[in-house]
This record gives structure tokens, sequence and C-alpha cells, in this order.
């Protein structure tokens, strides 16, 4: 047997004290060798196929009737709650353990899967910061961007803004083409760095909900195949909404959450730390 083979998706991944430094102080980090791919020839298809399945109508729609929003991806939430299969991998105990050590909390809880994928002739991902989205009370929030395949500059790999998150930019525009203007603008501006790298197989990065990131267009003839997976700190407490998106996440992800107090509901399972 391989190493390789004996990686599983509940395996430890070991990370240095230099790589969570190097992730607050970034905003991100891209990780090697996280999925085998083993792991990836197991579950992606399952992760293809819900997606597809779930996003047909949106797939039948011609390129130039679409919005930019629509013409960057084909966006399908909650897959774990569609299928065994996709349940076991969002809820990878790897993925939710790296998740814990880069915030550095007790634990994480799910906030949401969700696939994204740019297809062939897909647009380019508008600059924007997830947590304008989010009605969370801290930013100890971190998302997991899945490849499930190598994903070479020509298919719109994520672009971050380095050290972005510490800094009060785009934190009220939705991802729209004002938010692409705006943003890219105020990072030229400041300084920030944009770094964007091809992803091998297996790579998966991390990046907190208030670091800015783009995605260039998809111009290969493949789809660029991502799936997510949207931590938060176990204590997370849901925050009063700030605006309509916050108000419409509050509703789709934590219905039976109160503002003030820790945000329990059963669609946000604790999937690393004490009670996982
Ligand atoms: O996949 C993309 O193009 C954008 C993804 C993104 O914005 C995210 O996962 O936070």
């Amino acid at each position: 047997m391989t190493v390789a083979a004996e990686v599983s998706l509940d395996t430890p991944y070991p990370l240095t004290d230099e790589q969570k430094t190097r992730f607050r102080e970034d905003g991100y980090i891209k990780l090697k060798g996280v999925l085998t791919p083993e792991l990836l020839e197991a579950y992606a298809p399952e992760i293809t196929r819900l997606t597809m399945e779930a996003a047909a109508e949106m797939a039948g729609v011609p390129m130039e009737e679409r919005s930019t929003y629509s013409k960057a991806f084909l966006q399908v939430g909650n897959l774990w709650e569609r299928s065994d299969v996709a349940r076991t991998f969002s809820f990878s105990k790897r993925l939710a353990r790296i998740a814990t050590e880069l915030l550095g909390t007790r634990g994480v809880r799910m906030w949401h899967d969700q696939a994204l994928y740019k297809e062939p002739a897909g647009g380019f991902t508008p600059w924007h910061a997830d947590q304008q989205y989010w009605p969370m009370a801290t930013s100890l929030s971190v998302t997991a961007w899945i490849p499930l395949q190598a994903t070479p500059i020509e298919m719109g790999p994520l672009c971050f803004g380095k050290g972005s998150h510490l800094k009060n930019i785009g934190r009220d525009i939705e991802i729209s083409d004002e938010s692409e203007q705006m943003i890219r603008d105020a990072v030229k501006q400041s300084g920030i760095l944009e770094v964007q790298e091809p992803y091998e197989a297996g790579e998966v990065s991390f990046h907190y909900g208030w670091t800015l990131h783009r995605a260039g267009p998809n111009t290969t003839d493949q789809p660029r195949k991502v799936h997510t997976v949207i931590y938060m700190d176990m204590d997370m407490a849901l925050a009063e909404p700030r605006n309509a998106n916050q108000q419409n996440d509050w509703d789709t992800w934590t219905p039976s959450s109160k503002v003030g107090e820790v945000m329990a509901d059963p669609r946000n399972p604790v999937l690393y730390g004490p009670g996982a």
C-alpha cells in the first residue's frame, strides 16, 4: 500500500506554526496534498452529479444572457443535505481540523458547503469579501476551496489580496461589477499584493471571510469543478444582519438561531472539536 492510499478524509494533516502564522498574516493559505487522487476520484463524481442536477436550469441559459454573477459559476449550496456521499466529503475531519487550527479556535461548525462550477467560457468572479453575506459576530470564519481537478490559471483559480483581511476594504459591497471595480481600485491604491497561482490536484486553499478575492474566467473547454466548505468558530454567535444578504443567509443557513446566541442550528453541526 502506498502512503497516499492511507490518507483518508479523517486523517490529520499536520500544520506547522509557520503555516498558521502565514495564514493569519496573509489571510489565506494554499496547502499541498490535502486530498489524494484516490479521494478526488471517489468523491468528485457525486459532487458533480448533484451540482449538475440542481443547476440544470441555469446551465441551460446561454452565457450572453446571464448576469456577471451567474456567468461566474453554477452555485449549489448544502450538498451535504442532498446525499450521504456528499455529506461524508463535506464532513471531512481532515479539512475541519485544518480550519480549526488555522482559526485557533476550540472547534468549528458547518456554516454551509457549496459547489462552484465555472463552466467552459464561464466569466470572472468579481472581487469581494464573503463575510459581507454572513451575519457573524466575529471574523473567525474560513472557507476551504477544494478544486476537484488540477486548476491552471486558464481555468480561473482563486486570486487573493494578500493581507486584505486586515484592511477595511469593500466590506459593504456585494459581488457585482461595482465590487470588481471598487475593490480592484482600492487594492491597487493600497499596495495590496494580488496572488494568483495554479492549483495542483489535491491542493486546497483556506481563506478568511474578510479576505478579498476574485477569480479569472475559465478559458478552457473543461469545467472548473470546485467544492467549498465554509466553517465558523464553534462558538460563533449570530449578529444582527447588516444588509439583505445577511438576513437571507440567516434564514437559509441557520434558521433557528437567535441574535446574540451561538449558531447551533441542526444545519450548523460541529465538524471538529468537542461534541463532533
Ligand atoms: O470559485 C470562485 O470563483 C469564487 C469562490 C469564492 O468566492 C469563495 O469560495 O469564497
